[in-house]
């Protein structure tokens, strides 16, 4: 049993138990692809019946962020780019929390850049979506890691001189044990790749393509996707990472061509989460360190003995 079995009410968890009970006006743009991610995130987490009071959301600073104001469940809003940490840190002391960190592609792939690479190889228990728009949405459309090279924006008036991230040749690189990417124009597919990527055991890398009608106007995010599973175009095996990264380096290449593709990349299903590798050297407990908190006073007595010896 884990602790949040007495929270489920046995009443169907739907999408309006993750919309705030004084629900603030969005300030997102209209025509904003932010909108998908919140309703395919709510719809997600009503289809796998996970209760708000079970789900902790991190968010990074940008226009991305401000998704856990109008996401109903324990929530944290991080500094830039820092997400990640802050995530891998609540689901290390409750791993019975549902953890999903979410932000922009300046958040995530920028100044959060060193996190990404580093949660992905240490395989966290946690989903990661990235709010793909290409350019820096918040602080007015500066070309961000995922512009195209040539992009031009207010700070780079000549064009960007360097090439993009591909952000899942990097996950795969890192180490992500579930990698999709999807499109807020494709809301179905993208609410069942985010079912996909919450129940994956391990750290699940979701790119999805978000667009920004206000400082992006030339971006391919609007361009109708091909979802890779569906089109008969395409064939590889998700669990063969040679394959998986064959076809991300076609998929990163196309959309900046125009052409957008979409789908389930990279699945490993049989590695170990950090968690269960701290476990297995006995240096985490089975049951969630933010239990024995409550349960085993003894054990922080000791503890405070031991902060004692420091003073
Ligand atoms: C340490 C730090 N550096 C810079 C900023 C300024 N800043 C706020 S949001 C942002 C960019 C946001 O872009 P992105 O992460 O792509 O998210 P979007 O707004 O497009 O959703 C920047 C640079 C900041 N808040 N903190
Ligand atoms: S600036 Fe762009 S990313 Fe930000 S809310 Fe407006 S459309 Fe969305």
């Amino acid at each position: 049993m884990n602790q949040f079995d007495a929270i489920d009410s046995g009443e169907e968890v739907t999408s309006d138990d993750y919309t705030p009970e004084i629900e603030p006006q969005p300030t997102w743009c209209p025509g904003c692809g932010d909108y998908s991610v919140l309703k395919a995130l709510k719809g997600a987490m009503s289809d796998l019946g996970r209760d708000p009071e079970e789900v902790l959301l991190v968010t990074g600073i940008g226009c991305s962020g401000k998704l856990n104001s109008y996401f109903d469940s324990y929530g944290f809003h991080a500094i830039h780019g820092r997400t990640l940490p802050l995530g891998r840190a609540a689901k290390m002391v409750n791993e019975d929390l549902e953890v999903v960190a979410a932000g922009g592609d300046g958040d995530g792939y920028g100044i959060g850049g060193n996190h990404f690479t580093h949660t992905a190889r240490e395989n966290h228990d946690m989903t990661y979506i990235v709010f793909n728009n290409e350019v820096f949405g918040l602080t007015k459309g500066q070309s961000s890691p995922t512009s195209p090279k040539g992009h031009t924006s207010k700070t780079q008036l000549k064009g960007v001189a360097k090439d993009p991230v591909r952000p899942m040749s990097l996950a795969l690189s890192a180490g992500a044990s579930f990698i999709a990417r999807t499109a807020a124009t494709n809301p179905k597919q993208a609410q069942e790749i985010l079912v996909e990527a919450i129940e994956h055991d391990g750290f699940a890398h979701v790119d999805f393509l978000t667009q920004c009608p206000t400082w992006n106007k030339d971006g391919a995010q609007y361009v109708p996707y091909i979802d890779v599973q569906e089109s008969d175009e395409y064939d590889f095996d998700v669990t063969d990472r040679r394959e998986a990264a064959e076809m991300m380096h076609e998929t990163e290449q196309a959309l900046y061509d125009g052409k957008v593709l979409t789908g389930r990349y990279y699945v490993e299903e049989d590695r170990r989460t950090y968690q269960e590798e701290k476990q297995a050297r006995d240096e985490m407990p089975e049951s969630p360190v933010v239990g024995q908190y409550f349960d085993d006073e003894k054990e922080w007595e000791r503890s405070y003995e031991r902060l004692d010896r420091h003073t």
